[in-house]
């Protein structure tokens, strides 16, 4: 037992860590800490008892619970504040109270990296961040006005980027990082979101049983009679060809009409003006229009629109000449050798030209409100400012049909697994060799192999892709299937129906190239690869936009764009570089983790699938983060931080400590009773071996605590 002044002696053995009774609330103390079994049981069993959070050290594991479990109050908020990490049960308060205490403490930017599949809690446990931070500080007119905008910019962001898909009824179909920035008193001054790459596919196009993104059927159930008379719309979704796919029967679970009242409110928070409002549903209106613009084809086998109804509205919606647009639905012209040439599209061509329309229009229109957003959440302070950022992006799905939207997801969450690794299992390592302690290292799965295979220069798989795109001739999406069979076929995360050995493998189609991804194996289809990474819009239907009245299409689509020499890049090149600038955000901060876990495939409340469960604690390598942890030292502290929490408990340290932090740690470990094989020293930090001696540390100085205050107690009555 670790002995204490004034009689207060401490079992270590007593899990004084289990405050909340159930399993233990840090994994790095379970008994058979290696045991994949341990770690579930201890998971669900907590589960279980509406304990949804556990840790494994600092990084926070997150189950989702499918209900309400009242957890998040401001009576939490208050309890969590400036509360000791492991003073309190694990919560995601808890988390992002200790990374605003680090960013004050060092005035060092911070990010919380959220990760885990679809469904997982993700986008959840960015607004708990949010709102955490967002209340922070004391209640000021400019904290409150900002906190305002902040907790309001998420419900505009969920209705136009989140969609129904079959993984999750909120799905985020856009990643988000989003920033607050803390002046050096702490208090938040303003806020930044980056978006990357929207499912813009979405707009057109829905799988079985998904829909179109939130705000389509928010309007149309939500919106006054006179909003939808003005933009021409019904109230049933079922009449636009864009807003139901081909096989959704699903009724909705998701309340459009409370939604749209919520969204209403949101607009006015951050400032948006009516005819600002209006103007975007005149865009998003002009979307579900194009959608019903058909076409016939003409006895010479060309695109004709025979009904003009639907281009009325939208040139009314857009302002813009009803001719041009037509004509730009139907025709393309090209520049040869200075002249140009029109020729008519095929039935075919115009739909696509039609889809490639409504798809950028959607998608530019969505980087806009972003930038609105970010105008209001602008500080208006000069100066330094210390940032926490928060990282919601969409999580690693497998669907029956995938597609290039998928594969980009997917490789996005290889990118943050891989940057977990390094940072986790990785910088451990380089921590003790910095301090000078000996450890043995844990061998686990690096998927840098897998990040390769796909964005590798020239190897991988999406510069293959490009190569295909730019290939002039004849070059389809099954050529590029064939090109990257002939490229990497050999490699042990990459096979095709044709590569064969498909012993324990999903079936693999003639169309499809499968990836062994961490999360698991995920069977891509090819078709629509090269169009999607082209993303080509006609030019003059670029031109048209750029001459529209409507000014958030003038603000998107801008007259230099057509005269620009030099091509963005495919969508695969540019989102391949915008993650590359993310992870150059994320490691220019101290990161903190937290990871989702579904517990079940059915968005049920209270089922607790092992077998679901249990492949996420594998492919998360939350395992070995365990292993990692427990290998070497649990819990580390920087001396003169260690020294002055537990100084009142030794009498030569007590009230203060002359000499250096090192020392009086020494002396003060000594005196408590802790072992030699406890607790090594390091250079800078005193590295405690198991997480238990520190609880026990931290009891006994809570006891001490006590003591002092009923002795001042007594000493203030005894004056009186
Ligand atoms: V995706 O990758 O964007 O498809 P997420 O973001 O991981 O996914 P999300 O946070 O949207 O999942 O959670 C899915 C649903 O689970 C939510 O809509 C809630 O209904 C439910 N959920 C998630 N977290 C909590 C929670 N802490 N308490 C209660 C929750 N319900
Ligand atoms: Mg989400």
């Amino acid at each position: 037992p670790l002995q204490v002044v004034e009689g207060v002696r401490i079992d270590p053995s007593s899990r004084l860590t289990a405050r909340d009774h159930v399993g233990v609330q840090d994994l790095i103390l379970l008994e058979e800490f290696s045991s994949e079994e341990a770690f579930l049981h201890n998971i669900s069993l907590r589960f279980a008892s509406g304990l949804v959070y556990t840790y494994i050290g600092s990084v926070l594991i997150s189950i989702n619970p499918y209900k309400d479990l009242g957890l998040y109050g401001p009576e939490y908020i208050n309890r969590y504040q400036g509360v000791h990490f492991y003073e309190l049960p694990p919560h995601i308060y808890a988390l992002s109270d200790h990374v605003y205490r680090a960013m004050r403490s060092e005035y060092r930017d911070q990010c919380i990296l959220i990760t885990g599949e679809s469904g997982a809690g993700k986008t959840e446990a960015s607004k708990k961040v949010l709102h955490f931070l967002s209340n922070i500080c004391e209640a000021s007119p400019s904290v409150d006005s900002l906190r305002n905008r902040l907790i309001h910019s998420n419900p505009i962001l969920e209705a136009f980027g989140n969609a129904l898909t079959l993984c999750n009824d909120n799905s985020s179909r856009f990643g988000k990082y989003m920033h607050i920035q803390f002046d050096f008193t702490g208090t938040p001054v303003g806020g930044h979101i980056l978006n990357f790459l929207l499912e813009k596919s979405r707009v057109v196009l829905q799988h079985g049983g998904e829909r179109n993104f939130h705000i389509f059927y928010q309007l149309l159930a939500g919106g006054r009679e006179s909003l939808l008379d003005r933009l021409g719309l019904a109230r049933d979704p079922a009449r636009y060809r864009y807003l139901v796919s081909v096989r959704c029967a699903k009724i909705s679970p998701l309340n459009d009409v409370e939604n749209w009242r919520v969204l209403q409110e949101a607009f006015h928070a951050v400032g948006f003006d009516e005819p600002q409002i209006e103007t975007l549903f005149d865009v998003i209106a002009s979307v579900i229009h194009l959608g019903n613009t058909r076409y016939t084809t003409s006895p010479t086998g060309y695109a004709l629109i025979t009904d003009s109804t639907e281009i009325h509205v939208i040139s009314k919606l857009l302002d813009i000449s009803e001719e041009t647009l037509e004509s730009a639905l139907t025709k393309k012209t090209i520049s040869a050798s200075g002249e140009e040439v029109v020729s008519p599209l095929g039935p075919v061509q115009a739909a696509h030209a039609r889809d490639a329309l409504a798809k950028a229009i959607y998608e530019r229109a969505f980087s806009w409100l972003v930038g609105q957003l970010n105008n209001s959440l602008a500080s208006k302070e000069g100066g330094r400012h210390a940032v926490i950022g928060f990282l919601d992006i969409y999580g690693f799905e497998v669907f029956q049909h995938n597609s290039f939207e998928q594969l980009c997801i997917n490789y996005c969450n290889e990118k943050l697994q891989q940057l977990f690794i390094t940072h986790t299992l990785g910088t451990e390592q380089v921590e003790y060799e910095a301090e000078g302690i000996e450890w043995e290292s844990i061998l686990y799965f690096d998927n840098k192999i897998i990040c390769d295979l796909v964005e590798q220069k020239h190897k991988g798989i999406l510069a293959i892709l490009d190569e295909e795109c730019l290939r002039p001739g004849e070059t389809t999406d099954l050529s590029f299937l064939e090109k990257l069979e002939g490229k990497i076929g050999g490699h042990p995360h990459f096979l095709t129906h044709k590569l064969g050995d498909h012993k324990n493998r999903r079936e693999i189609k003639r169309d499809e190239f499968q990836l062994r991804h961490y999360a698991g194996e995920v069977n891509y289809n090819v078709k629509g690869f090269l169009d999607k990474n082209q993303d080509l819009l006609l030019r003059n239907l670029k031109e048209v936009m750029c001459g529209a009245g409507n000014m958030i299409i003038k603000e998107c689509f801008c007259p230099q764009e057509l005269n620009e020499k030099k091509w963005p890049g495919t969508i695969g090149a540019q989102f391949k570089s915008s993650l590359g600038k993310l992870m150059e955000i994320l490691m220019s901060k101290d990161p903190s983790y937290v990871r989702c876990i579904k517990p079940n495939n059915e968005k049920q409340a209270d089922a607790f699938d092992d077998t679901v469960v249990r492949h996420q604690i594998k492919y998360l390598g939350l395992v070995e983060s365990v292993r990692v942890r427990r290998a070497g030292f649990a819990y580390r502290r920087k001396y003169h931080f260690f020294l002055q929490r537990y100084k009142s408990l030794c009498p030569e340290t007590w009230p203060h400590w002359r000499g250096l932090p090192a020392e009086g740690v020494t002396k003060l470990v000594k005196y408590i009773g802790y072992e030699p094989e406890d607790y090594k020293m390091g250079r800078t930090k005193i590295f405690i071996r198991h997480a238990k001696i520190v609880f026990a540390t931290e009891e006994a100085f809570e006891k001490k605590k006590q003591i002092l205050a009923a002795k001042i107690q007594a000493r203030y009555k005894g004056h009186c």
